[in-house]
């Protein structure tokens, strides 16, 4: 008799009293739910394929997959079309809500969102409960276990093979890499059932594009949101405000957003202002707009309780908030004082929060900055809500706020994007947040919380970024400068340095620390920092394009090398250094009075990005940074776009420089649209294709014009590598090589044809 039963659209084991069913999402995507419940967390977007997999007694097969499924104790393994075993089930514990896996051949475990760790997590044990961490602990270190987000997707990896698991479990979960016993994975959940995915593939890349398909992927961001942003908590009335905002431009420091915290409000009441210190509210945004500022705002989501203000009173009325144990609105104690929590667990309370944004951005608000939301409580020893308070879901069953509590960032997140959406007339939305779940990269981008302005934390930041990267979440930074305590300038200058290769990028700072614009450590400390922001904006089409391909395949921004060099083992521990896109290799300094400092070149050959100087790499080099350089290579076969440098995006028409790193033949797709519309959603946009053709004696560098709906930059043409040029054809006409930096291309009127000759 057969032991697997084809259901509806999935598979089913039952032994004794207890079920296993087996859902296909794609050949090499299946999920295990030991319980009749096939119910879902909000983080998942697919639905299971009916017609994929076949019954060949005791084991499933996929065109990818075999799955072996023992009758009795329900544990699977699971085999690859070559027959490697891939994963294999130690034990399933279903009461206990946990699974034991076999370490079999996984030399590294990545993703598992974000964690105070270097990349590999390999023999670390840690938990997922959404965390105010500075409410608990002085300041972010190796051993707290629990962040302000999580992401229960973990990849297993080896040279030639990797997995993903992704627990769908919004209970708080924990997840063991080897560290109780070195031979086992584990993961459980406090509550709910074992419901989780694996998802197999060749390579990481492969694993990251199947989850970000389960999970979502971000929307295309809007471009002044990947420039430089600065914030502090806070500045506080608007005349404070419009001082930043003419010193950043008369520093001639590029600059396109500028953020409020909670002190623009009255008495911490959100969608309020405070009508004394911010009395001009309007004009002041109105003015900072005609100086190419966009403006964001945060919100948290505790509500004062106060009698008469509108907000709280609405939200009464609806019955829109978190209840306690009783059934009663639970009162917790946030920056207001009093106040009680939306339960955007239900879609009514959702549009009513989306739809509270909608006058802020009628008064000129481009961005929402949510903080707070894991949610933080200040009156509980847990800094949060009491587990045994209840949210209301659309049919009207209750949950403890012990299953809600991870998802109240995202649900809080999916409010406000939507609401955003609905108001900003066609422009994109902002969204900032610190709290998240799986699935946060459809609405928000993240950063990494209370860090302290202190070298470890510059440090350590850049495996956080790189694992959240590994978790679906590529729009990802860190509070530039460090938060808490006092900067200076050397840190401020290293921390800036990172910043300009990374997603997000704001400087921001804590109450009674001293201020760090980058005017305020001296005139040599505004030079460098203005010079790397400098670079920053000259990288912007370039960021923007990994945006383009990330929001379409969920590949991260900020890359371990193990990412595209998973066969050589050096890499599966290196977290110091990162590839931002492919083709780009940063290895920030991260140690005070450091000048110098190792980095790891894997294979190929590699240009210098400051003196265009080449490395062989597959190996350690020591590369010289005093404090004006950060080291940086690119790869031979490169090309990077690099924008016209400008006070804020759009300021100028911009002119576009292809940098060719010569000496291998390559591709680059180069993608232009307005940048703040959803306007290249009706396809107005355009693409160029461009490649080159390289042999000994000549480069030839082709452009084709694959789609054109949208105005493309002028271009020019800078060669590397290529020193002694003989001679240049463009379109079959010599011209003079010293003048090839001067000729601006319009690629609107014509495909390009250049032939360079070596010497
Ligand atoms: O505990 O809004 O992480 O960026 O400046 C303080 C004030 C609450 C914590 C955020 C920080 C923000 C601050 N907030």
């Amino acid at each position: 008799m057969n032991i697997i039963k084809k259901m509806d659209y999935w598979f089913q084991i039952k032994s004794s009293e207890r079920v296993l069913n087996i859902l296909f999402y794609s050949d090499s995507i299946v999920r295990f739910v030991y319980d009749e419940d096939l119910g879902s967390t909000p983080a998942v977007l697919e639905r299971p394929l009916n017609g994929l997999g076949k019954i060949l007694g005791d084991s499933i097969a996929t065109n990818e997959l075999v799955i072996k499924i023992d009758s009795n104790s329900l544990q699977v393994e699971v085999y690859n079309s070559s027959g490697e075993l891939i994963n294999k089930d130690i034990s399933v514990d279903i009461p206990k809500i946990e699974i034991r896996k076999e370490i079999l051949w996984e030399r590294g475990f990545y993703g598992s969102g974000e964690r105070y760790w270097y990349l590999n997590q390999k023999g670390r044990r840690m938990s997922n409960w959404n965390s105010d961490l500075i409410g608990l602990y002085d300041l972010h270190n190796v051993t707290i276990k629990e962040m302000h987000t999580s992401i229960p997707f973990y990849i297993g990896l080896d040279k030639e093979k990797c997995y993903g698991i992704y627990f769908d479990n919004s209970f708080r979960t924990c997840f063991d890499y080897g560290k109780t016993y070195n031979n086992a994975v584990s993961f459980k959940s406090s509550g709910g059932k074992i419901d989780y995915y694996l998802i197999y593939d060749r390579d990481i890349k492969g694993i990251i594009e199947k989850y970000s398909f389960l999970t979502g992927r971000m929307n295309l961001p809007s471009i002044p949101f990947l420039g430089y942003q600065q914030s502090r908590y806070s500045y506080k009335n608007s005349k404070e405000v419009m001082n930043i905002a003419k010193r950043m431009r008369n520093e001639k420091i590029p600059c396109d957003v500028l953020y409020l915290d909670i002190h623009y409000m009255e008495n911490y009441k959100v969608f309020t202002i405070d009508s004394k210190e911010f009395r001009d509210f309007k004009k002041m945004l109105k003015e900072l707009k005609s100086m190419g500022f966009k403006v964001v705002l945060i919100i948290d989501p505790g509500i004062k309780v106060e009698k008469g203000y509108k907000v709280f009173e609405e939200g009464k009325k609806g019955d829109y908030y978190v209840k306690d144990s009783y059934g009663l609105d639970y009162v917790g104690e946030v920056w207001p004082g009093e106040a009680v929590f939306p339960d955007f667990l239900r879609t009514e309370v959702r549009k009513w929060w989306g739809d509270l944004h909608a006058s802020l951005i009628k008064d000129g608000v481009d961005g929402i900055w949510n903080d707070m939301n894991e949610p933080s409580n200040f009156i509980t020893k847990s800094k949060t809500l009491p587990e045994d308070c209840l949210h209301i879901d659309d049919l009207g069953d209750e949950k403890t706020h012990s299953e809600i509590h991870n998802l109240y960032g995202l649900l809080e997140a999916k409010a406000t994007y939507k609401g955003l959406k609905k108001y900003l007339n066609n422009k994109r939305p902002f969204l900032l947040t610190r709290a998240a779940f799986a699935g946060i990269q459809r609405y928000s981008a993240l950063w990494t919380g209370d860090n302290t302005s202190v070298w470890e934390h510059l440090e350590m930041s850049i495996p956080m970024f790189l694992n959240i990267g590994l978790s679906g979440i590529p729009f990802v930074g860190s509070d530039v400068g460090g938060f808490l305590e006092d900067s200076d300038e050397e840190l401020l200058c290293r921390w800036t340095q990172l910043g300009v290769f990374t997603p997000f990028f704001r400087n921001h700072s804590n109450l009674d620390t001293i201020y760090q614009e980058p005017w305020q450590f001296g005139e040599d400390t505004l030079d460098n920092v203005r010079k790397f922001i400098n670079i920053r904006y000259s990288l912007l089409t370039y960021l923007y394009n990994l945006m383009k391909v990330s929001s379409e395949k969920g590949h991260p921004i900020m890359r371990p090398l193990l990412y595209h060099y998973q066969d050589d083992e050096k890499t599966l521990n290196i977290y110091d250094e990162f590839l931002f896109g492919e083709n780009m290799l940063v290895a920030p300094i991260y140690r005070p009075g450091i000048d110098e400092r190792l980095v790891y070149l894997p294979e190929g050959n590699w240009y210098d990005f400051w003196t265009d100087e080449k490395k062989k790499g597959k190996r350690f080099l020591a590369q010289y940074s005093p404090i004006d350089k950060i080291p940086v290579c690119i790869k031979e076969g490169s090309i990077i776009p690099r924008d016209k440098i400008m006070n804020y995006f759009g300021e100028l028409e911009n002119e576009i420089t292809l940098h060719f790193y010569t000496g291998k033949s390559c591709e680059y797709e180069l993608y232009i649209d307005d940048g703040i519309t959803f306007d290249y959603e009706k396809d107005i946009f355009s693409l160029v294709k461009i490649h080159t053709v390289e042999s000994s004696n000549t480069l030839i560098i082709g452009s084709k014009t694959a789609y054109k709906n949208y105005e493309i930059p002028k271009i020019k043409i800078n060669l590397h590598g290529l020193d002694n040029i003989k001679e240049v054809i463009i379109d079959g006409e010599k011209i003079d090589v010293n003048n090839l930096d001067k000729i601006l291309f319009n690629l609107n009127e014509r495909e390009l044809d250049i032939q360079v000759v070596k010497c």
